[in-house]
């Protein structure tokens, strides 16, 4: 981490008479609980109240997440004054900004903290480590370095945005995932109850979900498992579909999950997850991206079309 760069955050966020703080558009763990957690500790070290916003929707699985209320959805913030500071967390690509946008293109000054590989970045200072394998391990070690005060809530929200960005500590890729645990759970963040608050999803999602993994297909073999959900079945799912995505990766044989999403007509949402070999390059030649192992994007065409180009691009990280 630049030294320089975080004399410069702290600077804007002291002379910012008035601050702004997104993630991605339909946040997940990690994009909220980065989110909040950033603005308790502007609240808690410099006495500011940042305005914490989302666009889309969060799913039901993270309302249980400490001050979830802190934050509001775009289109109910008053956008007239611009903003002295946007800081945009974890949103890898322009296209996951959403309705957002505005408010970013109108700031005085624009940072981005992340750990997506990215571009083309839309902010004038970025503090980007691809090696962080959460927002909120870059957060955590920002208020270290900085001797930030962190209260109960903060190191919960760090602690939920690393487990489930690590997809409960499956992708981990070094010990700094566990040094920070480490200290959180002995500054007494309850992992058990994080992982029973995550545990949070309405029946008919679970049931919605389980109905499209019974009707998954097996194609090469069985070695790509290729997941269909319709439009009725989308508006009762949960974000991503995670449940699905871990479902189908648990069986024997299978190395790549597919789970393509009707959203509109001509809008499909593609999820990708690998147990092999990195699959981001899928994603990235239907004009998404994400990480090696975890990767998506949004296409703007029939999901009959999106499904036949996805067969054909796995082909060729399956030769
Ligand atoms: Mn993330």
């Amino acid at each position: 981490m630049n030294t320089n760069d975080i004399e410069i955050l702290v600077g804007k966020i002291q002379s910012a008479k008035n601050i702004l703080i997104a993630g991605h558009k339909n946040p997940d763990g990690d994009s909220l609980c980065s989110v909040l957690a950033l603005g308790r500790l502007i609240k808690l070290n410099f006495g500011k109240d940042a305005v914490c916003v989302y666009d889309g929707n969060i799913p039901d699985m993270l309302d249980g997440v400490p001050i979830r209320d802190d934050i509001r959805y775009i289109g109910h913030v008053d956008l007239t004054t611009p903003f002295d500071l946007a800081i945009i967390l974890d949103y890898g690509s322009v296209n996951n900004i959403g309705g957002v946008m505005p408010a970013l293109e109108s700031a005085g000054f624009v940072i981005e903290i992340d750990h997506h590989k990215n571009d083309a970045p839309v902010a004038n200072l970025c503090i980007n480590e691809i090696n962080a394998a959460a927002v909120g391990e870059i957060i955590f070690n920002i208020s270290n370095k900085l001797n930030w005060v962190r209260d109960d809530e903060t190191n919960e929200l760090i602690a939920t945005s690393i487990i489930t960005d690590t997809g409960n500590f499956k992708y981990v890729r070094n010990g700094n995932v566990f040094r920070i645990i480490a200290e959180l759970v002995d500054a007494g963040v309850n992992i058990e109850s994080i992982f029973n608050s995550l545990n949070n999803k309405p029946r008919r999602t679970v049931l919605t979900e389980a109905g499209v993994v019974s009707r998954t297909e097996f194609l090469y073999r069985g070695r790509v498992a290729l997941a269909t959900i319709d439009a009725q079945d989308y508006k009762k799912i949960d974000g991503r579909g995670n449940l699905i995505l871990m479902l189908l990766g648990q069986i024997k044989g299978v190395e790549y999950v597919i789970v393509l999403k009707r959203q509109k007509e001509n809008q499909t949402g593609v999820s990708l997850r690998s147990k092999s070999r990195p699959i981001d390059s899928v994603a990235m030649a239907l004009g998404g991206g994400g990480h090696p192992y975890a990767a998506g994007a949004v296409v703007r065409e029939k999901l009959d079309v999106v499904r036949a180009k996805v067969i054909e691009l796995i082909k060729e990280i399956l030769k």
